[in-house]
């Protein structure tokens, strides 16, 4: 009897929690679209006819199933930025990394469940640069019959999604820089939810606006979605206060400007407390190359429209002042300011590390590739520890590791970086053995529960400048942060155990280090990389193989029956 009701207990038990999670089905049709921005007219990749593309609005515990119909002329695929993918490693969605693409006229479903984390992610395409107009929200509430928000509940929610824009087809753009070996040129402009704003030719209709009301609180959900380049965003006239980034909450932190790389996301509380008035919000670039290299880069001001609701239609609204593009302070302040807010149940730093990895990341140059027609003496490059990532072209690696397929991919990706000099020296570009790397296709292969501590060296090969590396899968822990060359004795004591920042992407400052920690407690194939696409594309990658632990809990189940075939 006594153990009737104990299974009887579990059954309901099981039910009540069943109850509270729901499947979420979407279909995403990526197509062409039409638009006009700055005075021309383009044809973009979209989803759903839409840019962004819809936002995911999902609880934790829902389980999402996406059918994605490609009926653009492009290979792509989709990814959930930030979502672990517990073993989903099948729908992440990186272009020859989980899959092969999905090609022009084929279809793909992701399924996968959202457990444990809450806040703002994304999604996007992840092939080629099919980003720059692919991509949305993907906002994770909190269960239902939970305690909600760790702040007070906002009267209005307002995704923000910052992104970048070409006067031209990208993907045509990208692939001429790659046979040219060169990178990506300079966008013309940065938009706001898709528009450009009034500071643009021919732009006045396609602003972004806000109707606020005084006294009101809007959780702003901005999502840094731009191709190539860190933002500083403010609005005139008010403050924020950041309660999340990348989808972990935060200790609450007050600013007047969000510093924001591609790949990562701000939740920020905003109080309408000023003057009924019009109020522009903006963006620009943060560039944190050294600007003695006058590299061209989008030096142009993005825009939208905060508006009270009694404030006059006409009215010119107030611009807020905008940092320097170069003010590489303010940004470290920003980025080294955020802890974590640490709830009980919340995930915690590994205080013990398994695997220590020290990892430069930075620019090179290599031999041009044959396939690089136009590439005349040597081609630029990107490399971790100095192997240039290249993507494998007859199966994605977590199939050839799935069915033990040899010849896609080695897993010598070395733990250190095979020669160490003045990382951050300038100097290092008179010296070809040091600034010369090579292609390949390496991993690094872990036991399901490792716990990994990398230090993140940036480079000043070619040029300083501060890469956004993010990893699949994995939340990680930075626990430290800094410029100039790392140097254990003295960093370790700046180690912050106790509440760091828990993110997906972390902005390696410029000249600098990042020291991160995480648990490959997912088992897959896991690309970490630059989330600048063009250096993507030049290189700045690799890959964790995370091995199946001992149980069916801890063991990757076999692909969907329409997974992509090359
Ligand atoms: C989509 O646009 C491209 C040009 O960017 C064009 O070549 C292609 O034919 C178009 N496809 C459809 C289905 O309209
Ligand atoms: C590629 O090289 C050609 C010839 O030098 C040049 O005209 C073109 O602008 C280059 N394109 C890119 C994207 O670098
Ligand atoms: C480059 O940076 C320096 C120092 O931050 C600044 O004074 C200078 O104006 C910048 N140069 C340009 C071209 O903006
Ligand atoms: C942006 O760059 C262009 C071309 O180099 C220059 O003429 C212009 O003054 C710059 N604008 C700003 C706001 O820096
Ligand atoms: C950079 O390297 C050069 C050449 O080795 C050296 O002379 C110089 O002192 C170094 N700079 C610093 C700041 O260490
Ligand atoms: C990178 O690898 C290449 C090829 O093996 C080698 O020539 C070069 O010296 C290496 N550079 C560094 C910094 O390790
Ligand atoms: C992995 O780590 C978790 C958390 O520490 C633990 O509960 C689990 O038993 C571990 N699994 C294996 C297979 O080691
Ligand atoms: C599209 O993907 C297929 C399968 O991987 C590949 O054979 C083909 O070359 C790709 N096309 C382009 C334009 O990259
Ligand atoms: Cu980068």
């Amino acid at each position: 009897m006594a153990r009737l009701v104990f299974i009887l207990g579990i059954a309901l038990a099981l039910v009540a929690s069943m109850a509270d999670a729901a499947v979420v089905e979407r279909t995403f049709r990526v197509g062409n679209l039409t638009v006009s921005r700055l005075c021309e007219s383009t044809v973009i990749n979209a989803v759903n006819g839409r840019l962004p593309g819809p936002t995911l609005d999902v609880r934790e515990g829902d389980t999402v199933v996406v059918h994605v119909i490609n009926d653009s002329p492009y290979n792509i695929t989709i990814h959930w930025h930030g979502i672990f993918e517990i073993l989903t490693a099948w729908a992440d969605g990186p272009n020859m990394i989980t899959q092969c693409p999905i090609q022009p006229g084929h279809s793909y479903t992701q399924k996968f469940t959202i457990t444990g984390q809450e806040g703002t992610l994304w999604w996007h395409a992840h092939a080629s640069v099919i980003r720059a107009t692919v991509y949305g929200a993907l906002i994770i509430r909190p269960r239902q019959g939970t305690k909600g928000y760790p702040f007070p509940k906002p009267d209005k929610e307002v995704p923000i999604l910052l992104g970048e824009w070409w006067n031209a087809n990208v993907v045509d753009l990208a692939n001429e820089a790659f046979l040219n070996g060169t990178s990506l040129s300079a966008s013309d402009a940065f938009t706001i939810n898709g528009k450009t704003g009034d500071q643009y030719p021919c732009s006045k209709e396609d602003t972004y606006k806000l109707e606020v009301e005084k006294g009101k609180t809007y959780l702003l959900r901005i999502i840094n979605a731009a191709l190539d380049n860190q933002l500083f965003f403010k609005i005139a006239g008010h403050r924020f206060t950041v309660v999340a980034v990348d989808a972990s909450y935060t200790k609450p932190y007050e600013t007047d400007v969000i510093v924001i790389a591609p790949g990562q996301t701000v939740d920020a509380l905003m109080v309408a407390d000023a003057t009924p008035a019009r109020y522009y919000m903006a963006a620009l670039a943060y560039v944190s190359r050294d600007n003695s290299s006058n590299l061209p880069f989008d030096n142009t001001t993005t825009t939208g429209i905060v508006r009270y609701k009694s404030a006059s239609p006409s009215s010119q609204p107030v611009m807020p002042t905008m940092p320097s593009f170069f003010d590489n302070d303010l940004a470290f302040r920003f980025y080294s300011s955020l802890t974590g807010l640490c709830r009980p149940g919340d995930g915690t730093v590994p205080l013990h590390v398994d695997e220590h990895m020290f990892v430069t990341v930075g620019l090179n140059f290599a031999a041009c590739l044959p396939s690089q027609v136009n590439c005349i003496t040597q081609s630029l490059a990107a490399s971790m520890n100095n192997a240039s990532f290249m993507f494998p072209t007859t199966m994605s690696l977590l199939e050839a590791d799935y069915k033990g397929v040899e010849g896609v991919y080695t897993d010598d990706f070395p733990d250190y970086p095979p020669v160490f000099f003045d990382f951050t020296n300038a100097s290092v570009n008179s010296d070809t053995a040091l600034t010369f790397t090579t292609k390949s296709t390496k991993v690094k292969k872990v036991k399901y529960n490792t716990t990994v501590e990398m230090v993140l060296q940036n480079t000043a090969i070619v040029g300083i400048e501060s890469h956004p590396m993010h990893i699949h899968s994995f939340n990680f822990f930075v626990v430290a942060q800094g410029f100039g060359n790392y140097d254990r004795a003295t960093a370790e004591k700046s180690y912050n155990l106790v509440d760091p920042q828990e993110r997906n992407t972390v902005a390696v400052p410029t000249g600098g280090w990042a020291v991160i920690r995480f648990t490959a407690n997912n088992p897959g194939m896991w690309i970490m990389h630059c989330h600048f696409d063009s250096h993507l594309l030049l290189g700045l990658a690799t890959a964790f193989e995370v091995e199946n632990g001992p149980t069916p809990e801890s063991t990757l189940p076999p692909p969907p029956p329409d997974y992509p075939a090359c």
